[in-house]
């Protein structure tokens, strides 16, 4: 199958400059094409990886991608979609960031071989450019008209627009020039908030080379979900690709709890498989969606993908232990991502603590005789084994590695006691 028919089978696409030429461009020859991420944070995010994973596909057919990291537009701010100024960064935060990304973008992408990736970053040609040749050699060739009628421009033009980010498109213009100059590359692609930007860098490009061969512009649906709330966000804010900010563990279970409404469409956005495994799980949450094998499929793809085989192991055997509520085979480092948002009560070390008195001081159980009352109920169970005695005291073999005792009281509530 041709990879623009596999894309529209995914739902990746959704608007394309020129759709016939680019057809028959991609069926003649194998092109360079780029897609850019702005250094705002230390790491990408699940919003980013549509894009890079398409970017990804355009490699698996013999295509070369080219990613961007903007260390000189991240300096600026995208207004795209913005309705606000955005706050500047500091060159400092901004290379920190930078290098961030990068190592992230080194487990998306293959950068040997023939068609191996190539890493830019714009803060090479964008960040020593003095402010004459900018006016004179670009800005001469972008109308203020034109730009007043893109939409991220023209809907802040009530609430206002610095001339600062008012320029942000011709800087993504220039990006799409270099490219094209220096290492040929004939396509960009983004979310369909950046049509205004690859657009601008069309305009550019044409105006620079009016006799050259053409370049292009291909954009990718936001991602929704089928209840209107926003996509890859959670309590917790974004969820990153960063194991430090969402845990690998964290990450699986936002992929496993997608709505069998939306979990198709996941499948085919976010993972590379074939279009007969991802209708067979299709068939699957039609005909026994109690078994969540798509949701299951999402989640070991997704975080396989970026944090590799042995965390998703990991992430499966917490998500396991706390289903089941047999918790002692975890590890500390284990207890520490499954148990990141749980209650936890701190105690000093080398004491040991009668269950009853923790259970009150961790405010587990509301009273002493309340407390008393669920150990002898059987409601507490201490790492995964149900203790029934009230004069039960916690001591060395109920620290698991030193460090932690995890307790449930009735079906569900965990809580963590910390050395
Ligand atoms: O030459 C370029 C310079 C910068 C950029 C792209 C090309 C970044 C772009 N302006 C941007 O803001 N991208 C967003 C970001 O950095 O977070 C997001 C888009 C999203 C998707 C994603 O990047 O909002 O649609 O393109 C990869």
């Amino acid at each position: 199958m041709e990879l623009l028919q596999d894309l529209a089978w995914r739902g990746i696409i959704y608007q394309q400059t020129d759709e016939e030429s680019l057809k028959d461009l991609l069926k003649k020859e194998k092109i360079s094409l780029y897609c850019g991420v702005d250094p705002t944070a230390d790491s990408l995010h699940i919003g980013h990886l549509v894009a890079f994973f398409t970017l990804r596909r355009f490699q698996m057919y013999g295509h070369r991608p080219i990613v961007l990291v903007g260390g000189a537009t991240g300096l600026i701010g995208d207004p795209s979609g913005k309705s606000e100024e955005r706050k500047l960064l500091t060159l400092e935060t901004v290379q920190q960031n930078v290098e961030g990304i990068k190592k992230q973008l080194a487990a998306i992408f293959e950068f040997e071989g023939e068609n191996g990736a190539i890493l830019v970053n714009n803060y090479d040609w964008a960040g020593s450019m003095d402010i004459v040749t900018f006016l004179r050699d670009i800005g001469k060739h972008i109308g203020v008209n034109y730009m007043l009628a893109k939409d991220t421009i023209a809907s802040r033009l009530e609430t206002g627009i610095s001339f600062t980010e008012f320029t942000y498109t011709i800087l993504q213009a220039m990006d799409f020039l270099h490219l094209y100059e220096d290492h040929d590359c004939k396509l960009q692609i983004g979310g369909s908030d950046q049509w205004g930007n690859i657009t601008s860098g069309l305009e550019l490009i044409r105006k620079m080379h009016p006799e050259g061969s053409k370049a292009y512009g291909l954009t990718i649906p936001l991602v929704t979900k089928a209840d209107g709330t926003k996509f890859g966000k959670t309590e917790g804010g974004a969820v990153w690709l960063d194991p430090e900010k969402t845990t690998p563990y964290e990450f699986y279970q936002f992929w496993i709890n997608t709505a069998d409404a939306d979990v198709v469409k996941y499948l085919k956005l976010f993972t590379f498989l074939s279009h007969e495994e991802i209708e067979q799980l299709e068939k699957s949450v039609q005909e026994e969606p109690h078994l969540r094998k798509a949701q299951k499929t999402l989640a070991e793809e997704m975080t396989r993908q970026i944090h590799g085989e042995a965390a998703l192991h990991q992430a499966m055997k917490i998500s396991a232990a706390l289903f089941s509520g047999d918790v002692k085979e975890l590890s500390a480092a284990e207890i520490k991502q499954g148990f990141k948002d749980v209650p936890s009560f701190e105690v000093k070390t080398g004491m040991d603590v009668n269950l009853v008195e923790v259970l009150v001081a961790a405010k587990i159980s509301p009273s002493k005789r309340q407390a008393r009352e669920d150990v002898s109920n059987g409601a507490v169970s201490v790492n995964g084994e149900r203790v029934t005695d009230p004069t039960y005291t916690l001591g060395e073999s109920d620290r698991i590695e030193g460090q932690f005792t995890i307790i449930r009281r009735g079906k569900k509530k965990y809580f963590l006691i910390k050395y």
